[in-house]
């Protein structure tokens, strides 16, 4: 039998990228699309309103669907957990907990994303370690560490086959920036397109863990499709492709805007950003599961330009 997938956050950043993939490979009408708020709306998704807050809500769907697997990328992300941290933990560890939970009573194979976030002002900030200090000192950071915790444990006592990947600032055009630290690297793309300018909210220097969504994509369904041995990280895999600050990415995304301007304002986000590290080490990924990314950040800003100013000419 066929696989029956509920994504969580259908209309996140990852979501917008990992919905469309999963159809491909396992056919548009076995993809549940799971959205929150209001304003959601595709024409070719098989959709359901819901909260995963709400346990019994959930349990339906997984009946009603049959559901096998489940990508629960629903939650907020730094930023915004920092404007409301109670929110942050009822959502962020109380839906997880709810999935883990019902996936563990209906047998379902679970991904759940960790992040870079994860980490903290104790934590080695070049070649980041696997297994290293994980003291965060954001609402998000603290959620996530919590939460590898908590899958490792059901994976130990229950044999749950949960799966994660500590993500790091991710770019992508499908979706609109969430509410993040990283995100001013998406927003640039939005400036650049439109106005020609951009007012950053991190510092130049700010080094941070990048990715684009293509390369996260993949290593988030290769990682779900690997055979189970070969899985040995069951708290939540480190997981890079190239590190870069503002500067860089200005430079670089420069080349094909020529005019284009730029300004620093940092925020309560440069406070976030400073307490994460700037590169990680991900060789167990390579390692266990053949994880290796493909775009640098040229080639990733190139591609970013192109399927954005396609995008905002609609
Ligand atoms: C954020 N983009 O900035 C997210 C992410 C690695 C960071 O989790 O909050």
């Amino acid at each position: 039998m066929g696989e029956k997938i509920l994504v969580t956050g259908a209309f996140g950043l990852v979501g917008s990228d990992l919905v469309p993939a999963l159809q491909r490979k396992h056919g548009k009408e076995n993809v549940i699309a799971l959205f929150h708020s209001r304003g959601c709306e595709h024409p070719e998704w098989t959709l359901e309103k819901g909260d995963v807050t709400d346990k019994s809500g959930l349990d339906k769907l997984i009946k009603k669907h049959g559901i096998t697997q489940v990508y629960h990328l629903a939650g907020l992300i730094s930023a915004g957990s920092e404007k409301n941290p109670q929110l942050a933990w009822e959502l962020n560890l109380g839906g997880l907990k709810n999935i883990l939970d019902l996936s563990v009573e209906h047998k379902l194979k679970v991904f759940w994303p960790s992040s870079i976030a994860a980490f903290g002002p104790t934590t080695p900030k070049q070649s980041t370690p696997q297994h290293t200090i994980l003291e965060p000192t954001t609402m998000y950071g603290v959620n996530k560490v919590a939460g590898e915790l908590l899958c490792q444990y059901y994976f130990l006592r229950y044999g749950l086959d949960v799966r994660s990947l500590r993500y790091p600032g991710l770019i992508g055009w499908k979706a609109d920036p969430g509410d993040g630290t990283t995100e001013y690297a998406i927003s640039i793309f939005y400036g650049a397109i439109r106005e020609g300018k951009y007012t950053c909210f991190l510092k130049e220097d700010s080094v941070l863990p990048m990715m684009y969504m293509e390369d996260a994509i993949k290593g988030t369904t290769d990682l779900m499709d690997a055979k189970n041995e070969r899985v040995k990280v069951r708290t939540s895999y480190n997981f890079a492709s190239m590190s870069f600050a503002p500067k860089d990415i200005y430079l670089e995304l420069k080349k094909l805007v020529p005019g284009l301007t730029i300004a620093y304002g940092p925020d309560f986000r440069q406070k976030i950003a400073d307490s994460w590290p700037k590169i990680i080490d991900d060789s167990e990924a390579r390692k266990d599961w053949g994880w290796k990314p493909k775009y640098d950040l040229p080639a990733m800003t190139k591609d970013m330009f192109e399927h954005l100013s396609e995008k905002l000419k609609k």
